[in-house]
């Protein structure tokens, strides 16, 4: 009779790189946390699974240049640019990990641990999530841990004798060795069994959303007060410039939320209070029943660099936040209201400027739709003339109404200006930068924005020419971008075009250059074409 058991040649094949193989089971451990938590996590809330809640507590810890650095780099790309830049630090984290759970295993337990106690920070640290939001991730961590210790345990049993490392509970001569092919099928299957559970809980937690279809099938009331009627010729003669309407699915989109809020306009509440004389709360059907508004309002995102895209045009339906006010009666000493998002963004507001005139407004509705969700459903703030960062709160559920001197908003704390008003702004949108034209006649055109002020100029210049106005779209109103157009006649030759505007008030915008921190991106744009 054979001996069935033993196989010495075996169980001294000293694995060839061990470092590699334990940086792949660091890697399928990590694995295994991620996906395991977001396989539970389709029970629980969507922002407290590892990926979103790191990469968001992230954000909120990024310097305000990183933020400008990250928009201007990669645009509204910037949460694609984040993903990337997480999932390399966790491979390389994972690595590292593998490689010290095979050289000493307390080290991975203590690793492993840590990593979770991270992750359980990060999640039971954002706003609007509760304690339990926990479970996901430490459910995973636990799982993490048993497939860690299953894959380097494999990885020992391939090593000769004298390395053993010393102090294993495990008797290992009574064991069975390893081979590699074992190794690479466990760890094969773990991070196949990771890539279903992951995937899994993606089309789980999509199949028990059902805010989308419940969006689907809201009617918007109609307005008590319709928008103003569009005039002829808002848009630019010039072919090629933007829409003067911006249609939803192309309206830029500027946030710190990784996973889009999910809210039930159901449950929706809105709570106003602070330095008011009677707190007032408010539900969606409130603002259905509300009388609303309706009207066409340009946003604008502050890190805009100058001649940038973080700009949209759209036609809005909401209700007055001067009427909200109006409930709750401000008392004497507020000077400023804090909205706050769902999520935990905020912004301030000066007081005087959601009582003027203006059309402030909690909005329902945008260019005739329910708010898509990820600009901010079921209601959002839409304030004509200030920066979205210091107005524009999406998924909005609390207005605190205080002073300046006692409250600071999100990107306020983080280095960025309290107030913002939107700087006057010319930007060339045809030809581009750098595009090579034919010479003759050349339709130069864009878009001119100075919410409030409106614009009443806008001038073009050749290389170092003189200044001569561009013909003006018709104007819809002063919180509307405004078109241009310029009838260029081309020389063969490389040239600069740039373009200025005038505001309402009279005052030219100004040719000096600022950054977008900390209250916006100031300067004339000045765009290179080559003529043939
Ligand atoms: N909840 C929430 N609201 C927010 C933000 C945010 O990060 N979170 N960003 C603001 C900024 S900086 C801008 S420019 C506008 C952009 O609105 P949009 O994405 O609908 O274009 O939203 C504002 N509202
Ligand atoms: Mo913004």
């Amino acid at each position: 009779m054979k001996q069935p058991t033993q196989q010495p040649a075996s169980r001294h094949t000293r694995p060839t790189r061990p470092a590699a193989l334990a940086a792949l089971a660091g890697v399928a451990a990590a694995a295994v946390v991620l996906s395991v938590a977001e396989l539970i996590g389709a029970f629980f809330t969507a922002r407290a699974t590892p990926v979103i809640a790191l990469g968001s507590t992230f954000i909120d810890f990024t310097p305000p240049w990183m933020k400008d650095f990250a928009i201007a780099t990669f645009g509204t790309n910037d949460k694609a640019a984040l993903f990337v830049g997480m999932g390399v630090t966790i491979l390389v984290l994972a690595c590292v990990l593998g490689v010290a759970a095979y050289r000493k295993w307390s080290l991975g337990v203590a690793g492993v641990l840590l990593m979770g106690a991270v992750i359980v920070a990060s999640v039971v640290t954002r706003a609007g999530v509760k304690p339990l939001d926990a479970i996901p991730s430490l459910a995973g961590t636990v799982a993490g841990l048993l497939v860690l210790r299953l894959l380097v345990r494999r990885l020992w049993r391939m090593r000769p004798w004298p390395e053993m490392a010393a102090g294993l509970a495990f008797k290992e001569p009574e064991r069975p060795a390893t081979s590699r092919r074992d190794f690479f099928m466990a760890t094969g299957i773990t991070v196949a069994a990771s890539a279903l559970a992951a995937g899994g809980g993606r089309l789980l937690s999509a199949a028990r959303s059902n805010v989308a279809q419940a969006r689907g099938s809201l009617r918007l009331p109609s307005p008590a007060k319709a928008a103003a009627a569009v005039p002829a010729g808002v848009q630019s003669k010039a072919p090629g410039v933007t829409p003067w309407l911006t249609p939803n699915q192309d309206f830029y989109r500027i946030d710190t939320a990784l996973s889009v809020p999910e809210i039930n306009a159901r449950d929706w509440e809105l709570r106003v209070h602070g330095l008011v004389e009677q707190e007032v709360r408010l539900s969606f059907q409130d603002l259905l029943d509300a009388k609303l508004i309706e009207s066409h309002v340009s946003l604008t995102c502050v890190s805009n660099p100058v001649g940038g895209n973080l700009a949209g045009n759209a036609k809005w339906l909401g209700m007055p936040i001067r009427d909200v006010l109006a409930m709750a009666r401000p008392k004497d000493g507020a000077d400023m209201v804090l909205s706050t998002s769902i999520d935990g963004f905020s912004a301030s507001t000066p007081l005087e400027v959601l009582q003027d005139g203006r059309d402030a407004m909690l909005a329902i509705g945008m260019n005739g739709e329910p708010l898509p969700l990820e600009h901010g459903y079921p209601v959002r703030m839409v304030v004509p003339g200030l920066y979205g960062f210091v107005s524009a709160t999406k998924w909005v559920v609390d207005l605190e109404v205080t002073r300046f001197a006692d409250s600071k908003a999100y990107w306020t704390q983080r280095g960025w200006s309290e107030r913002g008003p939107i700087k006057t702004m010319a930007r060339v949108e045809v030809p581009r930068s750098f595009a090579r034209v034919p010479a003759g006649r050349v339709a130069i055109g864009g878009t001119a924005w100075s919410q409030t002020r409106g614009i009443t100029k806008v001038e073009v210049q050749i290389d170092n020419g003189t200044w001569t106005e561009a013909v003006l779209s018709a104007e819809a109103s002063v919180i509307t971008w405004r078109q241009w157009s310029f009838d260029w006649d081309a020389t063969p030759g490389p040239h600069y075009i740039k373009a200025r505007a005038t505001d309402g008030t009279g005052e030219l915008q100004t040719d000096k250059r600022a950054d977008p921190v900390p209250d916006g991106a100031s300067g004339w744009q000045s765009v290179m074409v080559t003529v043939e």
